[in-house]
């Protein structure tokens, strides 16, 4: 079965992000195809796979387009059988695509006021009341399912789910914005800032993408909050690595970083910027780094 998903801007784009955490879920190679929002508007690049598609967007393998997040994790919950894009309990599978569609069709304040960027972080924002009653219904929201779905581990339905993945660029926004909220909901906010897929998807963006104009707010800027146990890493461009072979394809190491007075090396750009941008998302690097 070959499925292609194509998807948006890391950076900005949440639906993308909820679609390529589902792949995760999913537990299969799925191919990756990426759109830059700057290069067209969305629905003229996709334009061949029918009127007014949007990103994420599965292709299955008989060619049909399903270009909305929600049929998105109803298809590869479908098709693969080893996904754990539900839970298996049929009550908590029930919350989760409460919640899932709850957020689906919701929090348009939210998604207005504070649109998803990956890369800036703002502190002193004006929560308005529109803001404020939003966050009030997501944190009811979340506890009901934690509570509700005895959740062991702090995710919203017992292990990582859609729900979460639905609710990750949530958490993005809470974190970047500085948006107030419970002790309780901080630390569901953590979780994702300290989830290796969620770090991953960050940090290719911050790899591969520019960080568009037109989603810059005037709020005070402060750093992105990602929870970092390792010094700053830098790009350089002269030095010797410590390892040969690049911890991701075993190629030859020539692109080069430097942390903690260490040198290491990647085979490509790539694999080099998104290790600079988050080192602790990586962990064959973390492996090469502990060595
Ligand atoms: N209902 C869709 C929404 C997808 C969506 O709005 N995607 C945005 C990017 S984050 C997009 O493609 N916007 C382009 C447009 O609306 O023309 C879903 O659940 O996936």
């Amino acid at each position: 079965m070959t499925y292609k998903l194509i998807l948006g801007d890391r950076i900005h784009s949440s639906w993308s992000m909820r679609g390529w955490l589902l792949a995760k879920l999913a537990n299969t190679e799925i191919e990756t195809q990426y759109l830059r929002f700057e290069d067209a508007p969305v629905r003229e690049q996709l334009k061949a796979y029918g009127p007014q598609c949007t990103v994420p967007l599965l292709l299955t393998p008989e060619g049909v387009a399903v270009d909305d997040s929600i049929a998105i994790a109803e298809e590869l919950a479908d098709r693969f059988p080893a996904n754990s894009i539900w839970p298996q309990d049929p009550a908590a599978r029930a919350i989760a695509r409460k919640l899932v569609a709850t957020m689906h069709s919701g929090f348009t304040t939210l998604r207005n006021e504070c649109p998803m960027d990956l890369t800036r972080a703002y502190t002193d924002v004006p929560v308005s009341d529109a803001l404020q009653a939003e966050l009030s219904q997501l944190e009811t929201l979340w506890s009901y399912a934690r509570n509700a779905t005895q959740s062991p581990n702090g995710w919203l339905c017992g292990d990582y789910s859609a729900a979460d993945a639905f609710y990750a660029p949530v958490a993005a926004r809470i974190a970047g914005f500085n948006l107030p909220v419970s002790e309780e909901t901080r630390q569901y906010v953590q979780l994702h800032l300290e989830d290796t897929n969620f770090r991953q998807w960050r940090a290719i963006g911050m790899a591969t993408d520019t960080p568009l104009d037109r989603y810059s707010q005037t709020h005070p800027r402060q750093a992105w909050p990602m929870p970092m146990n390792l010094p700053p890493a830098r790009k350089i461009s002269l030095g010797t690595p410590e390892n040969e072979a690049c911890p991701y394809s075993g190629k030859p190491a020539t692109w080069l970083m430097e942390i903690d007075g260490r040198v290491f090396g990647m085979c490509n750009r790539v694999c080099r910027d998104k290790t600079v941008a988050d080192p602790e998302a990586w962990p064959a690097f973390m492996d090469l780094y502990h060595s």
